[in-house]
């Protein structure tokens, strides 16, 4: 197991050092309650003396190392003196090798000796978990709020758990590179929903089928069983052949979103290389539904239900559906009636789903983004360094929880660093990191909370994940002009060891209807009545005309991602 202690043998305990104080001390007064696995590189014993013998010794009546002597006697085991420590007290070593029952039996056997008060293993002590991952030092937005006042809090939810293998987390997005050695052995089969183009009515499909047939998958064909991110670069002869399409595409070299949004939640941690996940051990199940120039929402609809474990008769089945999903992807239009029937069968399956609610700076609440706003996603807004909200955020009360997304050069210019491949167009060999910002990866990261706090408690529903969740988010801090609250930016920032400590909380009292399983919050009625407001379904943009293919929420690189390629290690 490591030192870092699993969820279910913390469970009610409020951290590593409550375990040491609270679980180990042996007195007269009270029955043994050892931990299994205790006795595990224990080498000393802190021996609290009765307060008469405290007096001996302190006389110099008794020398320090009698009452070692005299334990050895009493217990059959030899005790040697170490040192005396403060309190008057004294630790002493004890037989290498001991096992859970001769520890108890010699912790009991001391106990009742009139010469001593209280006896406890002198167990070591960790520092809360921090990963050795070469890029830890500088991933602010996992560190304690102590470090960084946006940062996710991540160290104290590993004290708890790690995660668990069994948990899977869906990323519908442009797919992955699995040969990243930061997301070896963690990504699962997964599927490419990409559907390649079909419009008879457009001349250059005509013209040009070979081109533009498979111009959006980008790897030669349909639909098909591998989710590998081939590249979704756009030069200027595909942008001016979207153009002629009716779609605005830009030339831009190959993001690799999905696989910065994979490795946000569980790239592999404690390997001493890259960066670390959020959670270490659950796996990832990739949905490709974005290429070249985006994707379509029907992909994306059909990926959630399947990544759910919903049965489509025209896909493979899902041997692991997912407990969790992340679009950190969506377009400016609201909620579309598909969209929202396959979300509300995805968590009525099990899945909790998250989404990002996008980076135009534009208030969701007039100018709603989807699928974020729809009912039943979790939608998350991005917070900088400080806590402040980050300029290019969208923003409103159907904002649910914020999360760390830092700032391009364009903002305070504290970026994160991500996994990634430097390939500019195609994929090249090697695993790389580069530093981004924006809604897709403050998405992700509350993604990982809910997949550790799945791991601590896997009893809990979508619904009871999302009340615990938005119920442990943290205060947002006063950032002047640059402040969030509640009004724009949800719960308050995602803080994934109060999360993790709610999941486990027995005691917690949830306000949803004991049957519904899929409540609604009582933030998701207030969407719901401004949403009446807008033209619901009516699936417009901001420019009034039909778009129906998705944006992948673009990560805001800075210069420094140029920088960091040219250095990445291998
Ligand atoms: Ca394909
Ligand atoms: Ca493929
Ligand atoms: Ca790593």
């Amino acid at each position: 197991m490591g030192k870092y202690p699993t969820a279910a043998g913390l469970r009610g305990f409020s951290s590593v050092f409550c375990q040491i104080s609270l679980v180990s001390v042996i007195s007269a007064a009270s029955a043994p309650a050892l931990s299994a696995g205790l006795s595990d590189n224990l080498q000393s014993l802190i021996i609290s003396p009765a307060p008469a013998y405290k007096q001996l010794l302190a006389a110099g009546k008794a020398a320090p190392a009698d009452l070692a002597t005299r334990l050895s006697a009493r217990s059959g085991q030899t005790l040697a003196f170490k040192r005396s420590m403060s309190g008057g007290n004294q630790v002493l070593s004890v037989p290498a090798g001991l096992s859970d029952a001769e520890l108890e039996a010699l912790l009991l056997s001391l106990a009742e000796d009139p010469s001593v008060a209280a006896v406890e293993p002198d167990s070591l002590i960790a520092p809360m978990a921090v990963p050795p991952d070469y890029y830890f030092p500088s991933q602010w937005n996992l560190h304690t709020p102590e470090e960084a006042a946006g940062g996710l809090n991540a160290p104290q939810a590993w004290n708890y758990t790690t995660g668990d293998n069994s948990t899977v987390v869906a990323v519908i997005d442009t797919g992955i590179r699995p040969e990243h050695i930061d997301l070896q052995d963690r990504v699962l089969p997964g599927y490419d929903f990409i559907t390649e183009f079909a419009l008879g009515n457009n001349y250059l499909l005509e013209e040009y089928p070979s081109y533009m047939t498979y111009f959006r998958t980008n790897d030669g064909d349909g639909r098909d069983d591998d989710p590998t991110d081939p590249g979704d670069w756009v030069d200027i002869d595909d942008s001016r052949a979207m153009m002629s399409m009716g779609t605005t595409c830009e030339p831009h070299e190959s993001s690799f979103h999905g696989t910065a949004i994979a490795g946000i939640i569980a790239a592999n941690s404690n390997n001493n290389h890259g960066i670390a996940g959020i959670d270490w051990q659950a796996q990832i199940l990739p949905a490709r539904v974005s290429g070249k120039c985006g994707g379509a929402r029907s992909d994306m609809i059909d990926a959630i239900r399947w990544a759910a474990g919903i049965e489509d008769p025209t896909l493979p089945e899902n041997p692991t559906p997912a407990r969790v999903i992340n679009l950190s992807l969506g377009s400016v239009n609201a909620c579309g009636f598909a969209e929202q029937e396959a979300i509300n069968e995805a968590r009525e399956a099990g899945a909790v789903l998250v989404a990002a609610v996008g980076n135009e700076a534009l208030n969701l609440d007039t100018t709603p983004t989807a699928p974020a706003t729809c009912d039943n996603v979790i939608a998350v807004t991005a917070v900088r360094q400080d806590g402040g909200r980050a300029y290019y955020t969208n923003y409103g009360l159907a904002a649910d929880i914020a999360a760390p997304g830092g700032e391009d050069t364009g903002g305070d210019g504290v970026s994160m660093v991500v996994d990634t491949n430097r390939g500019l167009t195609e994929p090249v060999d090697g695993s790389h990191f580069k530093y981004v910002a924006g809604t897709s990866v403050a998405a992700a990261h509350v993604s990982g909370v809910l997949s550790l706090m799945i791991a601590a408690n896997p009893e809990l529903t979508p619904a009871e994940l999302e009340e615990r969740l938005l119920a442990s988010a943290r205060d947002f801090p006063d950032n002047g002009v640059f402040s969030c609250d509640s009004q724009s930016c949800g719960a308050g920032i995602a803080d994934a060891g109060a999360a993790v400590e709610l999941a486990m909380d027995e005691d917690y009292a949830s306000s949803l209807s004991p049957e519904l399983g899929a409540a609604q919050t009582s933030q998701q009625d207030d969407q719901e009545q401004v949403r009446t407001g807008v033209s619901g379904g009516c699936s417009l943009n901001s420019r009034g005309t039909f778009d129906p293919t998705l944006w992948l929420l673009p990560l805001l690189l800075g210069a420094l991602a140029r920088r960091l390629r040219s250095r990445a290690r291998p």
